[in-house]
């Protein structure tokens, strides 16, 4: 299986037509085979439907991810096997070229070994990501991904993402209000004429009060640009 799953390594960067996700961090590619970053790449999806599509238009989410699905389905018989989310995975995340710097001061040996280790390193990537669409995105176990259980594990993604996000936001605001209660009592307590200032000494006192004020103005005004920007993608049409 491994001398396979490298000669679909090979193929698929002979016949891949670009760096996709190539260029990103590992801490930001794709996820899972469902991720969106991948399942929504217009620009992508579109570079291989010219010739059968507008691609003038705009496509909804269920169109791009339709025409993911079809055009990984290679066969054509409606169901994607391990060797075709391989290939869907190798196509769209292909092993990232070594940079220059990278190369920089090494002998041609030691530039091949770490190509080999970086192709190793996809290989697992790959091998993990299809057990896991077996695992979790396979219902009835058959060992094929159809259409309908790419969707519904679609979905399912998509309603774990909405919870985070509610979550999120729901921690956003807590900290925000108690970042408005913490004003107020400040503001309070300045106001009380009994108030002493236990900190700083008097000679530095206006100074570090100086650079509380900017850093608390500074804190104020990120997490209102943050509150305001959640505001705005919660209440953008989807
Ligand atoms: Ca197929
Ligand atoms: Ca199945």
């Amino acid at each position: 299986m491994k001398v396979l799953l490298l000669v679909m390594i090979g193929i698929s960067m002979v016949f891949g037509h670009g760096e996709h996700n190539a260029h990103l961090p590992p801490e930001q590619r794709p996820t899972s085979f469902n991720d969106p970053k991948i399942t929504q790449d217009e620009a992508h999806l579109k570079e291989h439907l010219k010739d059968e599509i507008n691609v003038k238009q705009n496509m909804s989410p269920e169109e791009m991810e339709f025409h993911y699905f079809r055009l990984h389905d290679t066969n054509n018989d409606t169901h994607l096997d391990g060797i075709e989310i391989w290939q869907a995975m190798a196509h769209m995340l292909p092993v990232p070229e070594l940079q220059l710097h990278e190369k920089l001061g090494k002998s041609k040996e030691q530039i091949e070994l770490m190509m080999e280790e970086r192709t190793l390193g996809m290989q697992k990537y790959y091998e993990d990501m299809i057990d896991n669409v077996m695992k979790e995105d396979d219902l009835n176990k058959d060992g094929y991904l159809t259409y309908s259980e790419f969707v519904r594990a679609r979905r399912r993604e998509e309603f774990h993402a909405r919870r985070m996000h509610e979550e999120q936001m729901r921690q956003q605001q807590l900290q925000f209000q108690q970042f408005q209660q913490f004003q107020a009592m400040q503001q309070n307590q300045m106001n009380n004429n009994n108030f002493q200032p236990t900190v700083p000494p008097p000679n530095q006192g206006k100074q570090v009060e100086q650079m509380n004020q900017q850093q608390q103005q500074q804190q104020f005004n990120q997490q209102q640009q943050q509150f305001n920007q959640q505001q705005q993608q919660q209440h953008q049409p989807r």
